[in-house]
């Protein structure tokens, strides 16, 4: 198997690049955010609990995602690889993983983390938020709160993965294109040494 995580802050194109990714990889995409946004949709008791969080710019409990996550690697026991964005988004989350592909016999290859300034950040999820309907993009202020909250809980998801020399940062400024081929280069880099 081949398992990568795709880092960053809110709105750096996780979500873009994961689309491409998945197209070209085969691996199968574990978005955390799509996730909860299906259950909010479906007005489950977990997307009620949820939705409080988001709405507010804030993570959502360490114990919500995990279970969903888990829940979701049972489900595909046949995937060639899973490609992670916005998982694992705290040291807690970065760790359960671990444990929970490690029952697999796997582990992840490659933490991919895209580098963009906030105030493109800012830029990007305000033009979303006019056509998307999301909540947390149409309010300059949660999108603030959002970028707080990766500097507080999630940074540190990159030292965590750093410690075992997994995390290669790449640019994510400029066209998608030239961003995807920043990312295939690297993975292309890594399947070959594995
Ligand atoms: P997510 O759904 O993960 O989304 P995101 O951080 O907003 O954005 P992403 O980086 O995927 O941006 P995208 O490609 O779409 O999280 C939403 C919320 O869910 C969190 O705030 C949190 O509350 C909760 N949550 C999710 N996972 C959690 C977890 N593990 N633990 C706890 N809580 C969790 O790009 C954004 C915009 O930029 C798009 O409009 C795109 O078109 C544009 N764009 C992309 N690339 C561009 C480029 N190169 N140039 C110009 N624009 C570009």
């Amino acid at each position: 198997m081949f398992n990568l995580i795709l880092f960053g802050p809110p709105g750096s194109g996780k979500g873009t690049q994961s689309e491409k990714l998945i197209a070209r990889y085969g691996l199968k995409h574990l978005s955390t955010g799509d996730l909860l946004r299906s259950e909010i949709s479906r007005q489950t008791p977990l997307g009620q609990e949820a939705q409080r969080f988001m709405d507010k710019g804030q993570l959502v409990p360490d114990e919500v995602v995990i279970g969903m996550i888990s829940s979701a690697l049972e489900a595909n026991p046949d995937a060639v690889g899973f490609l992670f964005d916005g998982f694992p988004r705290t040291p807690a989350q970065a760790e359960a993983l671990d444990k929970l592909l490690e029952l697999k016999e796997t582990s992840i290859a490659v933490m991919l983390a895209l580098e963009v300034s906030e105030e493109e950040l800012v830029k990007r999820l305000l033009k979303r938020g006019e056509t998307s309907g999301r909540s947390d993009d149409t309010n300059e202020s949660v999108i603030r709160a959002r970028i707080v909250e990766y500097h507080n809980k999630t940074a540190a998801v990159a030292d965590y993965y750093q410690k075992f020399n997994k995390v290669v940062m790449v640019k994510g400024e400029g066209s998608v294109d030239e961003i995807f081929d920043g990312l295939c280069r690297e993975i292309d880099k890594k399947k070959d040494q594995n």
